[in-house]
């Protein structure tokens, strides 16, 4: 009954966690439902390591060192369901349970529950980074009891990835804060992909750069302002050659992308509590739409775009300026994502704190990057900031890069070339710093139809006109 903490579920995510653990110097208990994968691991990755290889649940459970701290990692959705139902029974008062997959934030807060009416804390914990982040330092988002967190931080964060000298963990809140946190840095994860491959397509359509002049673009942006791993391994990928055919990878790969859900739960989530969300709301979109395939094929021989002619303009002026609204419409995703956390903290008293979030996300995730420091420093400096556009760092590059921003878009646009995410992001700009919008119109064609009354720019209450006499 000696190991330090146990995790079930030895797939591609839970063998390299498990093997940070013990590189960090802890004794790690581990367990599979098929019981091969764990006698494979014993004489494969895990063989002469500090590992208790636990052939049922019951040995598993009883070389836990107490309170017992056991991991699951399998499948989410009902296989979570299933092992918690085994391990109850099997746990004690003061134990904790903890579900380190994408689990829906709802399933956490019912689990959390139905746990704590057993004594068993429950934790919830978002991690991300893909199985290199798995093996050499994820980013951790962990939510559940305060009590529970003591006995916790001293493993995750030791294994967590550490950026600024701090590590990328940090409690988020209780029951569900850590899954929903995680599920909203799918959502940002899924529109900076988005607004890549928007800046991809602009190039590509007006000015044609090689894939050697593309490594090269986006190895420059990632100098600058827009360094991040996504950025980085953009640049790799137009490196890459395919073996059979000679050809650059990034051309030999269908433009058909696929999505496991979470993208889809964000947007879900953000239109019940009227957040806009639209830049990543765009990016799940696209990813819709690119996987209509076939029907995209047949109506590209039907409708047509404008005829165009080469870029007659300036090349490194275009660049820059799709360099511009990439990074202003990243800003936009992100200033809605924190809304959105903001909204659902509200929603849940969950009292999140962006500060420590963007922190946290700075290492370790796909979505790290430099720009992180400058959010982290935004909420330190004004936690109680509505939106990170008004914060001056913030306003001032949205300032500046925002005539460049518009080019990239119009240029998108006159190439007939589709940048939902980008143009989301600047309509939501302009929405936002603009103070009379043309809803006014909007509510007299409700007063019209359906006597909603409106309310009047000139006295206070509530009216409605008689528009049909
Ligand atoms: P998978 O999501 O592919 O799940 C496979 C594991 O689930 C196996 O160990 C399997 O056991 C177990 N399992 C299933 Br399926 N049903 C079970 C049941 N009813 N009872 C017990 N065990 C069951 O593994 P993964 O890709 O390592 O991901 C694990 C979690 O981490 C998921 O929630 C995933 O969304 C999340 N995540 C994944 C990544 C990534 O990059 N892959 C990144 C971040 C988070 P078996 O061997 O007996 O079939």
């Amino acid at each position: 009954m000696n190991a330090d903490i146990g995790l079930i579920g030895l797939a591609v995510m839970g063998e390299n966690l498990v093997l940070n653990m013990e590189s960090r110097g802890f004794k790690v208990a581990v367990y599979n439902r098929t019981v091969e994968v764990v006698e494979k691991f014993e004489n494969g990755r895990g063989k002469g390591k500090n590992f208790v290889f636990a052939k049922s649940l019951p040995e598993f459970v009883n070389s836990l060192a107490k309170p017992r701290k056991a991991q699951i990692m399998v499948k989410a959705g009902g296989p979570v369901d299933a092992v918690i139902e085994q391990l109850l029974p099997l746990f004690e008062p003061g134990d904790i349970i903890i579900d380190g997959g994408n689990s829906l934030w709802t399933d956490t807060q019912r689990r959390e529950k139905a746990c704590k009416e057993k004594g068993i804390h429950f934790f919830g914990v978002g991690i991300s980074g893909g199985e290199e982040g798995a093996l050499k330092g994820p980013s951790i988002m962990p939510g559940g009891s305060k009590e529970g967190w003591q006995a916790l931080a001293p493993i995750y964060q030791k294994i967590a990835a550490v950026a600024e000298g701090q590590p990328c963990c940090l409690h988020m809140g209780p029951d569900g804060a850590g899954h929903y946190v995680k599920m909203a840095h799918n959502g940002i994860e899924y529109g900076d992909m988005q607004l890549i491959c928007e800046a991809y397509a602009i190039l590509e359509a007006a000015l044609n750069p090689s894939a050697e002049e593309f490594a090269q673009i986006f190895s420059e942006w990632n100098k600058g302002e827009l360094d991040s791993f996504l950025i980085e391994i953009t640049s790799k990928i137009f490196t890459k050659k395919d073996p059979d055919t000679g050809k650059p990878v990034v051309d030999i790969v269908l433009d058909k992308a696929g999505q496991k859900g979470t993208g889809k739960w964000t947007v879900g989530h953000a239109v019940e509590m009227g957040v806009p969300l639209s830049v990543i709301g765009s990016a799940v979109e696209a990813r819709i739409l690119s996987s209509l395939k076939d029907e995209r094929v047949a109506a590209s021989a039907i409708l047509h775009g404008p005829t165009t002619k080469p870029y007659e303009g300036d090349r490194a002026k275009l660049i820059e300026a799709v360099r511009d609204a990439l990074y202003a419409s990243k800003i936009m995703s992100y200033a809605q994502g924190m809304v959105q956390l903001g909204k659902a903290s509200e929603l849940y008293n969950w009292g999140l704190n962006f500060g420590e979030i963007a922190s946290i996300w700075r290492g370790g995730c796909i979505i790290r990057a430099r720009f992180l420091n400058r959010i982290t420093d935004a909420y330190r400096s004004n936690p109680g900031l509505k939106n990170l556009m008004l914060d001056p760092f913030f306003a001032e590059i949205l300032q500046r890069t925002q005539a460049n921003w518009r080019v990239a878009v119009q240029t998108a646009i006159s190439y007939g070339i589709a940048t939902p995410a980008f143009s989301a992001a600047l309509g939501y700009f302009d929405s936002y710093r603009t103070a009379s919008l043309p809803a006014n119109l909007l509510q007299a064609q409700r007063d019209y139809f359906g006597a909603h009354t409106y309310e009047r720019v000139d006295k206070p209450g509530v009216f409605h006109y008689d528009w049909y006499s």
